[in-house]
């Protein structure tokens, strides 16, 4: 940090560029958390904060469960059901990193995701993916998701995990839906080569992981005590949010789909 400024490092961006995510340590202290984020994020939780439709699920790809037995509970978009989230000082730092990682100046907003995953569930487990596989195509696609552990993450608890490289190979990978169906659960899932070497990423509360749009990542289940609690702002273009919404996409699970369009590059 330089004057409440989040400066990344030469070496920080390489690996950015290398591996397709990068892990930056302390982004928000401890104050911050509590103060901006964390009272928010429990209100979602506990459903105090209205949530229209599919936004609020369960992305472990159950489709029995009532939002309290939701195992990776997942909120889409909290900053438009929270207005006053919108252009906090923690979203204006993770725009400064992903200006300074993308090497640009024009880094937004496109969507935000709660993700907590519940104690003791074996099957609160986030597929293998690549994001892109989820978004439709557009003439530019550089993204920065930034991923805030508001609990420590873990091995045990399901941190997130990563194929370093992936986003390299010329194509997206081949995707299929978690369920039966796109509309019965909204999770996809890649199968991993042999030759795939899978990088777990353990962080501390207040870090961030920063992935980019095609990285292959996932987790795995929470086998702790106590819930994994994170926070997901994926900053994009301003023209490539621009284009997604032109073509009537927002990050909502609302969203009328034309899944065709998906199925160009990859899903099946
Ligand atoms: O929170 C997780 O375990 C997975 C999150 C993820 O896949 C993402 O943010 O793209």
């Amino acid at each position: 940090m330089q004057n409440g400024r989040y400066v990344v490092s030469e070496q920080d961006k390489q690996l950015f560029k290398q591996q397709g995510f990068v892990h930056l340590k302390a982004v928000i202290e401890e104050e911050e958390l509590q103060e901006i984020i964390q009272p928010v994020y429990e209100s979602f939780l506990r459903g105090d904060i209205q949530v229209s439709g599919r936004d609020l699920c369960d992305m472990s790809g159950s489709k029995e469960r009532t939002p309290d037995q939701f195992t990776v509970y997942n909120v889409m978009k909290p900053r438009t059901y929270y207005k006053e989230w919108q252009g906090n000082l923690y979203e204006k730092r993770c725009k400064d990193i992903s200006d300074q990682l993308q090497g640009t100046s024009d880094m937004e907003p496109d969507y935000d995701q709660i993700l907590a995953k519940r104690p003791h569930s074996p099957d609160a487990v986030f597929a293998w993916h690549q994001d892109m596989a989820y978004w439709p195509p557009t003439s530019e696609t550089a993204t920065a998701t930034c991923w805030l552990a508001i609990s420590d993450a873990t091995m045990e608890n399901g941190c997130m995990r990563f194929v370093p490289g992936s986003h390299l190979e010329p194509e997206i990978r081949p995707h299929m839906p978690v369920g039966a169906s796109r509309e019965e659960s909204h999770a996809l899932h890649t199968v991993l080569r042999e030759e795939d070497v899978v990088e777990h990423v353990p962080i501390a509360r207040g870090d961030i992981t920063v992935h980019n749009e095609s990285v292959i990542h996932g987790s795995g289940p929470n086998l702790s005590s106590g819930w994994r609690h994170a926070y997901v702002l994926a900053f994009r273009r301003a023209s490539t949010i621009r284009e997604e919404r032109e073509m009537g996409f927002t990050h909502s699970h609302n969203d009328e789909t034309n899944w065709d369009v998906f199925r160009e590059h990859g899903q099946t």
